[in-house]
């Protein structure tokens, strides 16, 4: 188990908070004289991100009040973030906490836990490691699969969110936006095959997380936000709905962000692409 929450604490939150004091929080049941500040936090952001959507849902979650700034797709985000975050600190996202710059998903999940303590992140370690492989082993197919499956569907760059699919013109824009962002990733063709092919390991794994009670609780942890932020955005991909259709990483995945409209029908990917669903034993 974990000690709760040491491991998390840092020196110089004290400091911090006594810097920083413009508002204060009173907690339910407390005295009225038993009150501590709140820092003012910003969340910059990209619209499409799926760890912005996993620390901005942490935020709500902890019931503090905060500030999101969403900075244009246009290609400067990346300039403006290390401008306000530190040099190599170019992705979203990043918080602002009484203007201190708190950089990626996993260190804002952490910093958010010292500002509010409940309810608890991190309840046990199993959670800290399930975070973990949910930042470094999972979060990477959010940006490689639907960025891969629209290299095929060009035209629905914008319905994959809720848009209207692009006329000629904008398919062009499109053909290169997505090019792009292929170069960006790195993604290749055989990278995305192997991709598609490890997909049902990872959902066995999210699946026997949950299974152990590792995430799937009554009240989101870190796994469950950071795994269940990454899988929303998969299930847009029409390709993919029958290896994630009923399984544990969709139930989650809808419950704390829920589904929008729009998506890719399925056919985007290579025929053969996609392996087949082997459905898993009832418990
Ligand atoms: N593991 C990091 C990844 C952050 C990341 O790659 N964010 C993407 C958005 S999903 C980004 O900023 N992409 C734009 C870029 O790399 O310029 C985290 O969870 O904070």
């Amino acid at each position: 188990m974990l000690a709760p929450r040491e491991p998390f604490r840092t020196p110089g939150r004290e400091g911090h908070r006594a810097a920083g004091d413009r508002r204060r929080r009173v907690s339910a049941g407390a005295s009225p004289y038993d009150q501590s500040p709140v820092p003012t936090l910003v969340l910059h952001a990209l619209p499409p991100s799926h760890p912005c959507m996993t620390v901005e849902t942490a935020v709500r979650l902890k019931g503090l009040s905060f500030e999101r700034v969403d900075l244009p797709m246009t290609g400067e985000h990346p300039a403006r973030m290390q401008e306000l975050y530190g040099e190599g600190n170019s992705t979203v996202p990043g918080l602002l906490v009484d203007g201190e710059p708190v950089h990626g998903s996993r260190a804002i999940l952490r910093r958010l836990e010292e500002i509010e303590p409940e309810p608890t992140l991190y309840p046990t370690e199993e959670v800290v490691e399930a975070e973990r492989w949910g930042d470094e082993e999972l979060q990477d197919l959010g940006r490689r699969l639907p960025w891969g499956a629209l290299h095929f569907r060009p035209e629905l760059l914008a319905a994959i969110g809720g848009g209207e699919p692009l006329d000629g013109p904008g398919t062009d824009y499109a053909i290169r936006f997505v090019r792009g962002a292929w170069g960006y990733h790195g993604i290749t063709a055989e990278r995305l095959a192997d991709d598609l092919a490890g997909l049902p390991a990872k959902l066995d794994h999210i699946e026997s997380l949950a299974r152990s009670g590792v995430i799937g609780g009554e009240t989101p942890n870190a796994a469950d936000l950071q795994i269940g932020a990454t899988v929303r955005v998969l299930l847009p991909i029409g390709d993919l709905r029958p290896l994630i259709e009923g399984t544990a990483a969709e139930e989650i995945a809808l419950r704390h962000f829920p589904a929008g409209s729009g998506g890719l029908p399925p056919g985007a990917y290579p025929a053969g692409w996609v392996p087949e669903r082997v459905r898993s034993s009832p418990l």
